[in-house]
């Protein structure tokens, strides 16, 4: 794989294709971030961008992880002294997700964001966004329902924090792209260039296909849970023999959630993905390639029984050693 597909597998959207070209190209000394919010343990949608991160340091870029405590606070998540320790429980999951520790920056927001420089910086932009784009950007990422002064900054600060910590590439979940376009329009008035930004895909709803998984409702998969939690979960998940299942009788848009998990999350990860069944119905399955895998339960080769089965042993792998870090 060359760079340029290495950089981009699996991403949504490209902000913009010629600009990661050119990072491609020469990605030597380039930097690139995620920004999370400190939520206590790391579940399956930290681990998707943490996937594109993993490529990264593959492709030569150094990785930045932004322990984004301030926006956490701003977003109501809870107390300054709470999130400040699940970002350290945080910092230690993701490393044993297989961050290289000694390849990844790891920077708490209110190490620079309390500056006096970024604050006056932050000021200029606020200046230069009106506060229904602000209230725009933050639609996918507000906790609440009404839009808080303190989350109309929200989207502002994550503009400047693409300066403050000097990366050439900004990494996030399709949720925050928003807030990237707000970035590129409104950083040139301070006279900053335009950010590159890729965003990776959102997964369904697991038990339905329908919508984003979220961590706030429905079911999703985190570090906290048991190997019987994920048998359960996923054996529990909507699996039509489809990559593209029909709408719903109201018109719901789904996804087939199982088949995303190993795209974005074993194929990734893992060389070859194994789907064991007795001798009696066919023995055991090899895969090389995500699309194979789905060519096989679309024909039917591949029961949605057994793509489950062998998807909670790679996802428990997966997890094991961040639940380790938690038990500890
Ligand atoms: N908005 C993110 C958190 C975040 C991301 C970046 I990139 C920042 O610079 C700051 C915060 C979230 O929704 O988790």
């Amino acid at each position: 794989m060359d760079a340029y597909d290495l950089i981009t597998r699996n991403a949504s959207e490209v902000v913009t294709e010629d600009e990661v070209r050119a990072l491609a190209d020469d990605s030597e000394g380039k930097r690139a971030y995620v920004g999370y919010e400190p939520s206590g343990v790391l579940h399956i949608g930290h681990m998707l961008t943490a996937n594109k991160l993993i490529d990264l340091q593959e492709a030569g870029f150094e990785v930045v992880v932004l322990l984004a405590d301030v926006h956490a606070y701003l977003n109501g998540k809870g107390t300054f002294e709470e999130i400040r320790q699940t970002a350290e429980r945080m910092k230690a999951q993701f490393i044993a997700y297989g961050l290289d520790e000694s390849q990844t920056e790891f920077v708490l927001g209110s190490e620079f964001q309390l500056d006096e420089s970024y604050v006056l910086d932050l000021h200029a932009l606020e200046l230069e966004t009106t506060l229904s784009r602000a209230e725009r950007a933050m639609a996918e990422i507000k906790s609440g329902e009404s839009v808080t002064v303190a989350q109309a900054v929200y989207p502002i600060m994550q503009a400047l924090d693409i300066v403050y910590l000097d990366v050439d590439l900004a990494i996030g979940g399709m949720e925050q792209r928003k807030v990237h376009m707000l970035a590129r329009d409104t950083l040139p008035s301070i006279n900053e260039d335009a950010p590159t930004c890729m965003h990776t895909p959102l997964i369904a709803d697991l038990a339905t296909g329908i919508g984003k998984m979220s961590s706030s409702k429905g079911v999703t998969i985190s570090m906290e849970d048991t190997t019987e939690d994920i048998e359960e979960k996923v054996n529990d998940a909507f699996c039509p023999p489809t990559a593209d299942p029909d709408p719903t009788d109201d018109g719901e848009a789904r996804d087939n959630p199982v088949l995303q998990i190993f795209e974005y999350h074993v194929f990734p990860r893992f060389e070859r993905v194994v789907v064991e069944r007795p001798d009696k119905y066919g023995g055991n399955l090899e895969y090389d390639d995500y699309e194979s895998l789905e060519a096989d339960l679309e024909s039917g080769e591949l029961h949605p029984l057994d793509a489950k089965g062998a998807l909670a042993g790679y996802l428990d792998e997966l997890i094991a050693p961040g639940r380790e870090k938690i038990d500890a």
